[in-house]
């Protein structure tokens, strides 16, 4: 055996970020463990990032491309790979336009400055990602209301925390991570947890408001009125620094808190206490979770939220809302050169003209790739490439999801697994993990810091996916770097620093300045912080923002509502899972073998279903099974599914992408979709629930 060797790197199991220690023998990292000089993590790591190793050396990972040959695939090389899919790339230029090419991937994984690169050289803007509904969906709210998205400082000592619907301790997503928030905590900030479930935070919050699913706008809306019918707003910033007051002001007296009752089920008197103790302890800062997003009301809440935010003063206060400041690396932006793609092709995204504000941030909604390849209108997408998503289990509509990738006639997956996705495929691609990967990591977050994530092993011929973008682009004739590490040289230039000196470094943080707006106001056309949204009200939508029914819900479907009488809350992370990922995975499995349906136990009662049973759960568009956890942390009225459920133990070619899968369920119709940004409705639809049998006991699969 030879020597263990440690080197020093960056997770990314899930949007990553946490520090690691990788101990690699022989050629093969043989364990991880986390790093305690990490800026972010401290030395924190959790089940998923411990067990990169069992999924880095799975029997069922793929280590070398395949194309598929009369329904089976086969292995082939690099340069074959690439070849059939430049050569048919090509012909789809030629014969119909770059817009034909339809380039995908899922949730924020640090290859998007390679992918949107390659797709804006291409001259397709058809760019297919999670962005619609999560995360970029808030920046691109933000950017419009106030020209950066709002981070908690933790560091800076909040005395409030209001943890509005995220569930830091298990999803460590985007810029945070569950160690920062208790950090914080633990200093004695007092907390109010905005949930419709009792979990982990609401357990220790001072005050817990158990809001119905999808209301949070209309909430945030309520606090808004206590705060100007108190008084309590900040009176020099508002008077200095927001837009459009007035107008806000007015729709604000919309709501008045019976109304904000009624919509959201939570009682007044403790809005009204919630609120009072938000803007008047200082700092306070809001740490919002994505269910806040999945909804119509996706870029109107976020927006009513940055104004509560901006309201009581608390907006790049320190211990509030912060607009970090970067290292002084290039940006996404600048690599993916998005200034290239000509108006000309602009103007071709699918849902351009109708989602004005998706369009923006470049991306198109996963409804418009589906109509097009299963209707051929507008025009219909020849060929696709697809990194790192599974959409046939995590985007709205699953069913249609699959008819359309089914019908797609080329398409490429990259990818580490044959998902129910990449079974589709017509070449798949085998992409490294973060263990095989040299990358200047965390330069899309917000949080004012890069990392260095440094490649521990190669295994089998999977490519890092910067490479694979890098090669496909050079066979597209596009320019791009010699090797992966040059790229990086050039990101990294602004800083002062090659890639051999900044992984010495390990990481890089940029100087926090508060209150920026004082020197040069707020990045937006006003300078101000927009509560009447110059932008879209230039774009024809309405510029202040309100609370807009969830479409399919008791109040808005009545009738529908007596076949259907639950609220589906479906998409609870869970500590062990990332979305569709990780089931194969023996110790995370073990964790949590089946797919996990929480409901009250009146409502199990009435329904005949006992703890453990296997439970259809039933809406307009499907039925799925899963499998009944008893909960009294949940309303009655409200069913908590959890999303991103197949079985890798199936070995056929849907591998029960229908059987667990949440998303056969939800919605996708235009009319279900916010306006402006094209969020779906993921988190919020009516169902039913039934058991499957008495006795439960199965396997699902
Ligand atoms: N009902 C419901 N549906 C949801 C949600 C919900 O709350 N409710 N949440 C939604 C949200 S917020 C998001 S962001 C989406 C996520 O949607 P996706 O991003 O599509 O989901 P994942 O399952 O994380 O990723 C799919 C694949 O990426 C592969 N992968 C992981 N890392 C890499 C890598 O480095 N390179 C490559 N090439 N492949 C990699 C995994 O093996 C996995 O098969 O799901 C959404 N779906
Ligand atoms: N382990 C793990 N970590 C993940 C992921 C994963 O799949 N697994 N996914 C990653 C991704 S892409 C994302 S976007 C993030 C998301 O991470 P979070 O934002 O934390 O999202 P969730 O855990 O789905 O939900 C957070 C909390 O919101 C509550 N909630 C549900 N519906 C509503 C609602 O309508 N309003 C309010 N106010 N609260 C609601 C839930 O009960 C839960 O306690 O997690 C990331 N991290
Ligand atoms: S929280 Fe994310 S980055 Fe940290 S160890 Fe877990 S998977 Fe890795
Ligand atoms: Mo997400």
């Amino acid at each position: 055996m030879g020597e263990i060797k440690q080197v020093r790197t960056a997770c990314r199991n899930c949007h990553g970020g946490c520090g690691v220690i990788a101990h690699v023998q022989d050629g093969k990292v043989i364990k991880v463990e986390g790093d305690p000089e990490s800026p972010i993590s401290y030395g924190t790591l959790c089940s998923k990032g411990l067990s990169v190793t069992q999924m880095a050396y799975h029997p069922d990972r793929v280590l070398y491309p395949m194309k598929k040959v009369d329904g089976k695939w086969e292995r082939i090389t690099w340069d074959q790979a690439l070849d059939t899919i430049a050569e048919k790339f090509k012909k789809v230029i030629d014969e119909h336009g770059p817009e034909y090419i339809v380039v995908g991937q899922g949730t924020g994984r640090d290859y998007e400055s390679h992918l949107y690169r390659f797709a804006n050289l291409l001259g397709t803007p058809n760019v297919l990602t999670a962005g619609h509904m999560c995360y970029v969906s808030r920046v691109a709210s933000t950017l419009i209301t106030c020209g950066n998205l709002p981070i908690c400082d933790y560091r800076g000592n909040p005395k409030c925390i209001v943890m509005w619907g995220c569930n830091p301790q298990w999803s460590n997503p985007d810029e945070y991570k569950g160690v920062d928030f208790w950090k914080a905590y633990k200093k004695g900030a007092k907390l109010i947890c905005i949930d419709p479930r009792k979990g982990f935070v609401a357990k220790k919050a001072d005050l817990w408001l158990q809001l119905r699913p999808g209301t949070d706008a209309a909430l945030a809306l309520g606090f808004h009125h206590v705060i100007l019918e108190e008084e309590l707003y900040d009176k020099e910033f508002v008077e200095n620094y927001i837009h459009g007051w007035e107008a806000f002001k007015e729709r604000v007296r919309e709501y008045p808190l019976d109304r904000v009752q009624d919509i959201t089920w939570v009682d007044k008197g403790l809005i009204r206490k919630a609120a009072r103790m938000y803007a008047t302890t200082k700092p306070a800062c809001i740490h919002w979770g994505v269910p806040t997003e999945q909804t119509i009301n996706c870029a109107d809440c976020t927006r009513i939220m940055t104004g509560l935010m901006a309201a009581t003063g608390n907006l790049d206060a320190p211990g509030g809302n912060v607009l970090y400041v970067n290292p002084p690396t290039r940006t996404v932006a600048e690599f993916a050169r998005h200034r290239d793609l000509s108006q000309e092709q602009r103007a071709k995204r699918l849902g351009g003209d109708q989602f004005k504000l998706g369009a923006r941030v470049a991306f198109i909604n996963p409804k418009k790739a589906w109509d097009s390849i299963l209707t051929g209108e507008p025009y219909q997408l020849k060929a696709g490439i697809l990194c790192g998503t599974n959409p046939v289990v995590t985007r709205a509509n699953a069913k249609e999801a699959y008819q359309a990738l089914k019908k797609l006639e080329f398409l490429v997956v990259i990818d580490f697994f044959l998902t129910p996705t990449a079974e589709l495929a017509d070449i798949f691609l085998p992409a490294g993990t973060w263990l095989e990967q040299n990358h200047v990591a965390d330069n899309w977050k917000r949080h004012g810091f890069v990392l260095a994530r440094q490649k521990c092993v190669e295994i089998g011929e999977a490519w890092q996916d910067h490479k694979i973008f890098m090669e496909l682009g050079k066979r597209m004739g596009q320019p791009w770097w010699d090797t992966v590490e040059d790229a990086l040289d050039w990101l990294l230039e602004p800083a002062g620093l090659t890639w051999e000196e900044f992984k010495k470094k390990g990481w890089l943080q940029g100087e926090m300045v508060y209150s920026k707006y004082k020197e040069r106001g707020f990045s937006t056309p006003t300078g101000k912080v927009e509560l009447h949204s110059t932008v879209l009200e230039k774009w024809g939508y309405d510029p202040v923002p309100k609370y807009t029914e969830i479409p399919e819900s008791p109040y808005s479907k009545p009738e529908l509502a007596k076949k259907y009488p639950f609220i589906l809350n479906a998409g609870l992370r869970t500590p062990t899972f990332f979305h569709s990922a990780n089931r194969m995975l023996p110790w995370l499995r073990e964790i949590r073998p089946d797919p996990i349906v929480e409901i009250h136990p009146e409502t199990a009662e009435k329904c005949g279903i006992g703890e453990g049973d296997w439970v259809y759960i039933e809406s307009p568009r499907g039925r799925i099974k899963e499998r009944a956890k008893l909960n009294d942390g949940i309303d009655p009225r409200v069913v908590v599914a959890e999303h991103g459920w197949w079985y890798p133990e199936i070995k056929d070619e849907g591998h029960g992408w229908d059987i667990s899968n949440a998303n056969i369920l939800t919605d996708n119709a235009y009319e279900t979709l916010d306006p402006a940004i094209g969020s779906t409705n993921l988190r919020v639809c009516l169902c039913n629930i039934s058991p499957v049998d008495k006795g439960g006991g199965e396997k699902a699969a």
